[in-house]
């Protein structure tokens, strides 16, 4: 007999509600739920096949240790005390900084992050690597110089706002916004109502647009500052807004005084009709933007963050209802000061942390290096860095290079099979509770208690409980004293975990909050354990110790009342107000508004700076600025080297899902291993739909067939990161970052440059 059970989605950020048929422990169907707050019955075409992700015929079932040239199977007990060994004596030697985590968790799997986290401060490390640090750098830091805060990027106020703005992104596929299928049909079908898209190609969004801007790949930040330079030498401006709310204006309006526009537009291949068209509707209507990764994979993907928060600022949108508005995350990350002495900079590459993530591509430098403080271990999960992360051989080597690297996951990738001890861990489906870190929802605020529909195979732990346990067995907690577990077991039986929240900080207190930073291990090892699940127990931790007011909660729901003694203790009652909902997500395996944010001071709320204004100008852009011309962005555009196309190294296409969807069953009535050309580029190459042809970057040179596509525009082709993911000894075409470079970052932060490849394509000689 068969049950539908209630579950969300793992394979993107946006946590549709879905609903799965499962027999003999296996899901047979998934279809959209209806009663899901945050979806709606909508899911795309990735839930629908979400069983693909589940049903991988390489699932790793037992811990496993690397002998000679194959693997062992061992036990937990073994894996704890022989990596704890092993890593004890690494940081005995080197110190802190020898250890790094990679992944650590993901956007919809919060849970494995809030221990690991604290698994590598216990050690003083600050080396935290995950996907953040390849796509957020450059809008992070953006939004810690203008508005204070680095984990708050705006999105669209869609409800509100009358134009929607897609800026290199194709979210009418890659969804990145609720519903976004749905949404963006909305707006593209109302005549009130506009979308318009920047994008070199015509993408699926591009598609649906009522103004589509072909922007040159790799000019965005040049066609910004014409775009501004162009408001201002029309005084269509918000003046009231940029000398009411920001700081520096005067100091940041000279970067756009005496500029050449008209030369710009021509570098970017815009006309100057469209570009003041774009101009008018910008400083006449409510609009709201998303950018993705054209924009935070590009050529200057800090630059170009930055002067899209500067155009907000310049028409008067920024953190403004019906403009660009930042959803509320129950959890916030803490912002990285690079100035700070405290913050670590990387020996090798200089490269420093924003919100506490350092970008991936200085991994293998900081690895490879033959320096005394370099990167000697590392613990990963949630993440395949091994084909994610630019330049797949250079990371490969990285990562072999390890005096000890420690994977996880549910499955065999090109990652596990390189490391030391592999650790099985249940897939999203599986695990007895988590929760999600990113939010996009607004104003509604909601929260989730996932919970797996069917039981992991093998002997698979939560990744936040094998953080936890790693943290136990390398002794950087001490004993817990028996009334813990026992408070615990309590809090599970009679529903009062406040009594037992009370007792861990109790206990933390008495040891002078020396393990203050590992309250979220302790409440694992201790909850965790009673509740059967460490992502059950940090979805209850994440809500308790959140910066989320309980007013906003209690606003929403007032039943949510908490201990019926303790809620009245001044102090307490907040923890029992994110108690209570936390009792109320757990009723709901479909998620809760839980609260409504606070619409009216948005500036108040969110700009961190002490003067509540926002700053304008920083030295950094300052500097960078400087070349941002059309004669110096000509040049630097031209392909050299041989080159003839620039590449798009990666397309986050319909079927697939990063590198988490290998089993080539969801490809199976299709081939989209492909390189997208333009129909008058493949004449001129001589090349026919389907010819396979040859790629070749400076990193490397791989062999794909040809797609000819009006998708694509001239001089720039596509290619998804999706395949050479082996899947029982086969890997269905090459990985694309065989031919991408790990140095190839953005010059301020650190993205990758993956939006922008130059590369050579040419027929196959055959001999
Ligand atoms: N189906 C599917 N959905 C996904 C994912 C997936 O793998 N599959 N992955 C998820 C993840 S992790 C992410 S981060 C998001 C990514 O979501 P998106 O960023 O929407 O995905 P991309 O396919 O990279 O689309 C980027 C767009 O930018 C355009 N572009 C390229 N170069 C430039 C440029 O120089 N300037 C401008 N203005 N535009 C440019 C490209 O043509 C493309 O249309 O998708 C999420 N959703
Ligand atoms: N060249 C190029 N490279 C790219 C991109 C590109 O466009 N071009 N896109 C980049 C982007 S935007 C991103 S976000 C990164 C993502 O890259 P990664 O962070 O590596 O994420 P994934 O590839 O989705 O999956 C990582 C691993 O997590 C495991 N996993 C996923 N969900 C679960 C789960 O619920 N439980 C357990 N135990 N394991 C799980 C999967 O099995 C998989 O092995 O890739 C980036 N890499
Ligand atoms: S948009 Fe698709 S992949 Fe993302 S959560 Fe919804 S169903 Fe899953
Ligand atoms: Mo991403």
């Amino acid at each position: 007999m068969s049950e539908w059970k209630k579950t969300l989605c793992n394979l993107c950020a946006m946590t549709c509600g879905l609903e799965m048929e499962v027999e003999d422990n296996r899901i047979i169907n998934v279809r959209p739920d209806p009663s899901s707050p945050s979806s709606e019955c909508y899911c795309c075409r990735k839930g629908r096949s979400a069983k693909y992700f589940v049903e991988n015929r390489e699932r790793i079932l037992y811990p496993k240790k690397r002998v000679g040239d194959h693997y062992e199977r061992i036990s937990w007990e073994q894996a704890y005390a022989e990596i704890a060994a092993k890593a004890n004596a690494i940081l005995k030697a080197h110190g802190p900084r020898s250890r790094a985590i990679i992944g650590g968790g993901g956007g919809a799997t919060g849970a494995a992050a809030a221990t690991a986290q604290p698994f590598l401060k216990a050690i003083g490390s600050q080396y935290f690597f995950n996907p953040i640090g390849v796509e957020f750098m450059g809008i992070f830091w953006s939004c810690g110089r203008i508005f204070g805060d680095q984990f708050h990027p705006l999105e669209p106020d869609d409800k509100n706002c009358e134009v929607l703005i897609f800026w290199g992104s194709n979210s009418y596929v890659s969804h990145q916004l609720p519903n976004a299928r749905p949404m963006i049909r909305d707006f593209s079908r109302d005549p009130d109502k506009m979308v318009i898209v920047v994008d070199p190609r015509l993408s699926e969004t591009a598609r649906m647009a009522d103004m589509h801007i072909q922007v040159r790949p790799g000019s965005d930040s040049l066609f910004l500052r014409a775009l501004i330079a162009l408001i201002l030498e029309k005084g269509w401006q918000n003046r009231d807004f940029l000398y009411r709310y920001c700081k520096d204006w005067a100091r940041a309006r000279a970067w756009f005084l005496d500029f050449d526009i008209d030369g710009a537009l021509e570098v970017c291949g815009v006309s100057r009709a469209q570009a003041e068209k774009f101009a008018r509707i910008l400083t006449t209507k409510k609009w709201g933007m998303h950018q993705d990764l054209g924009l935070y994979f590009g050529r200057q993907s800090t630059l170009s963050s930055y002067l899209c928060l500067l155009l907000m600022a310049v028409c008067g949108t920024l953190l403004v209802p019906g403009g660009n508005i930042p959803p509320v995350r129950i959890i916030t990350l803490d912002y990285s000061d690079e100035y700070d002495p405290k913050v670590w900079r990387m020996p090798v590459t200089g490269r420093f942390p924003v919100a506490g993530m350092y970008p991936e591509g200085a991994l293998p430098d900081e690895v490879l290096g033959d320096n005394e403080d370099r990167i000697r271990m590392a613990f990963c999960n949630m993440s395949n860095p091994a084909r994610s992360y630019p330049d797949s051989q250079k990371m490969e080597e990285a990562l072999r290079h390890l005096e000890l690297f420690v994977a996880m996951d549910c499955v065999e990738t090109e990652t596990t099979r390189l490391a030391d001890y592999v650790l099985p861990t249940p897939s999203a489906y599986e695990v007895g509770g988590d929760f999600d870190v990113f939010a996009f929802h607004y104003p509604e605020i909601l929260y989730f208690s996932r919970r797996g529909v069917v039981k992991a195979p093998g002997e698979a732990r939560e990744d936040a409980m094998v953080y936890a346990e790693l943290a136990e067995a390398m002794g950087l907690i001490p004993k817990l004293p028996q009334y813990l577990y026992d408070a615990a077991e309590e809090a599970v039986r009679t529903g009062d975990r406040i009594t037992y929240f009370m007792k861990v900080v109790g206990w933390i207190a008495k040891g002078g909050m020396k393990y203050f930073d590992q309250a979220a291990i302790i409440i694992a090892l201790t909850l965790g354990k009673a509740m059967g699940s460490a992502g059950h127990a940090m979805c209850w931790a994440a809500l308790l110790i959140s910066k989320l007011p309980s007013r906003a909660i209690m606003d929403v729901q007032p039943d949510t009342k908490g201990h019926p003694i303790l809620a009245r203790l001044p102090g307490l009652s907040e923890f029992c107000t994110m108690d209570a909902a936390f009792a109320l997500v757990d009723r709901h395996p479909e998620g809760a508004v839980i609260a409504h944010s606070d619409t009216e001071h948005l500036m108040e709320r969110h700009i961190k700076h002490k003067d509540k204004k926002f700053h304008l100008w920083c030295k950094e852009i300052d500097e960078a600025i400087k070349t941002l011309t059309p004669e110096h962005e000509a040049e630097a555009l031209n392909l050299k080297d041989g080159c003839n196309m620039i590449l798009s190294a990666g397309r986050h296409s319909d079927g697939g899902m990063n590198t988490s969807m290998r089993n080539p069953g969801s490809y199976r009535f299709r081939d989209p291993y492909r390189l997208a050309m333009n129909p008058e580029d493949a004449a001129e190459f001589g090349f026919t739909d389907g010819e396979t042809v040859r790629v070749t970057t400076k990193k490397g040179s791989i062999r794909i067939p040809v797609e000819i596509t009006w998708q694509t525009s001239r001089g720039y082709c596509l290619i998804s990161h999706h395949f050479g993911l082996s899947y029982e000894g086969k890997a269905h075409g090459m990985h694309i970052n065989y031919l991408t470079d790990h140095r190839d970052l953005d010059e301020l932060t650190g993205n990758a440059k993956w939006r922008y490849t130059p590369c050579r394509v040419e027929k196959i000689q055959e001999v």
